[in-house]
């Protein structure tokens, strides 16, 4: 075995081990290369993002279709005057655009969005996603995937799919729980024989399409996310998709179910994608479903801070309950540093402590540098207070640590821990 790290050392070994592990990012909204369009990139991109198109409009009195109409350049050209150069970029979204443009050794004191425009434009789309995923130590991304997206759909049927092996599906249907009606009429385009009526048929059929999808994507995991009102068990729709559907695939397939909740959707419609809100869920629902389900494996996230401490003492009841992230408006470091504290003083390292949620490639630089360096420290203190109880750790312990929170606790979660 080797040696214990001597006291003095342990913070630094352990922040820079949480800043070197390789990660698997479980759940982003980003892409593959062969995924073309949908795979975003670039300055334009970050600086579109729907985090700082919210926060920028707090500086404006223009009207929303003004903005709306501009071109995504002339969007990040008024982005960056408002967020960068009226104000300073202090908040995560926006300092987090800063970090990228340092890491990927840029001039940042030049203050020149077309200078930092020109050094991305002699990369091509793979040559950006091989740097970044260096520079982020992301080894392994989980996309989110919509197969009612039409543009996301012809990947899969006509392009084979998925090819870069560092990239892994996960199964996304919001609109099977949250919009029946519609999700009825895309799955009877798709060739399904359903219909808005709860029939045998009708639970057969979409049972076939998400096995169908799960097998054809290999999703690792079948996702939704949900309105902080989700009550369950509860006699609605959303009850019986999960019940009679989402369960029984899931079971059938041996993938875990996650459920994202605590949206409240579109509370500024102006905002268009930033218009979402967060609200207090019920963390009974996610009991009920653990319980009822012994067997069901369920990753879970929420969106509320309110709801945090309640769902890490519920997953001290249930090993078939994950958390994971800090989610969305929880990406913040006094939240991270919160939720993490915690969330390892109740579980240990029996968890995962974050990903990055990214739609925008670079962004991974920032949400992980971030995450990490708290998590780092967070797990430092602990070591720390063994130690002068007399237990020591020693590097490989730490590696180990690291490794189970950042990698592969998910994979082993999952059931897949040789892809770890
Ligand atoms: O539903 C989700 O997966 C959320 O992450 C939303 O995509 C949200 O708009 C987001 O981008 N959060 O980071
Ligand atoms: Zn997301």
């Amino acid at each position: 075995m080797s040696a214990f790290i001597p006291f003095g050392n342990i913070r630094e070994t352990a922040v820079r081990l949480a800043q070197t592990t390789p990660v698997t990012d479980m759940h982003t909204h980003l892409y593959a290369p062969e995924f073309g369009e949908l795979l975003l990139w670039g300055i334009d991109e970050l600086l579109t993002y729907h985090y700082l198109i919210s926060e920028s409009f707090r500086w404006s009195t223009e009207e929303y279709d003004q903005f709306w109409s501009m071109t995504k350049r002339e969007q990040a050209d008024w982005i960056w005057q408002k967020l960068f150069i009226e104000h300073s970029p202090v908040s995560e979204a926006a300092s987090g655009f800063i970090t990228v443009l340092h890491r990927m050794g840029l001039d940042v004191s030049s203050r020149n969005l077309d200078d930092y425009r020109q050094a991305f434009e002699s990369r091509t789309t793979e040559q950006q996603v091989d740097m970044i995923m260096e520079l982020a130590k992301v080894k392994k991304i989980v996309m989110t995937n919509d197969p009612f997206d039409p543009v996301e759909r012809k990947v899969w049927l006509e392009g084979n799919g998925k090819k870069d092996d560092r990239f892994y599906a996960a199964l996304r249907v919001d609109g099977l729980l949250n919009d029946w009606p519609n999700a009825v009429n895309s799955l009877v385009e798709l060739g399904y024989d359903v219909e808005a009526e709860w029939t045998e048929r009708t639970k057969q059929e979409t049972r076939r399409f998400l096995a169908e999808w799960i097998e054809r994507m290999d999703a690792l995991y079948l996702a939704v996310s949900m309105t902080g009102d989700f009550q369950y068990p509860a006699e609605d729709h959303r009850s019986r998709m999960i019940d009679d559907v989402m369960v029984p695939v899931c079971q059938q397939l041996n993938i875990p179910f996650a459920l994202m909740i605590g949206v409240r959707r579109k509370v500024n419609p102006e905002l268009r994608l930033a218009g979402d809100m967060s609200m207090r869920s019920d963390v009974s629902a996610v009991e009920a479903l653990c319980r009822k389900y012994p067997n069901q494996k369920f990753l879970i996230t929420m969106l509320a801070r309110e709801n945090q401490h309640e769902l890490t003492v519920l997953a001290r009841k249930f090993r078939n309950l994950m958390i994971f992230g800090c989610w969305w408006f929880l990406h913040i470091e006094s939240m991270v540093e919160e939720m993490t504290r915690f969330r390892v003083e109740l579980l240990g390292t029996s968890m995962i402590p974050q990903h990055s949620d990214c739609r925008v490639f670079e962004q991974l630089i920032y949400k992980w540098d971030h995450s990490r360096t708290i998590i780092g420290n967070v797990i430092a203190d602990k070591y720390e207070r063994l130690h002068r109880s007399g237990w020591g750790v020693t590097e490989d312990e730490m590696k180990r640590d690291f490794d189970d929170l950042l990698n592969r606790n998910f994979w082993r979660f999952l059931g897949r821990e040789a892809e770890a």
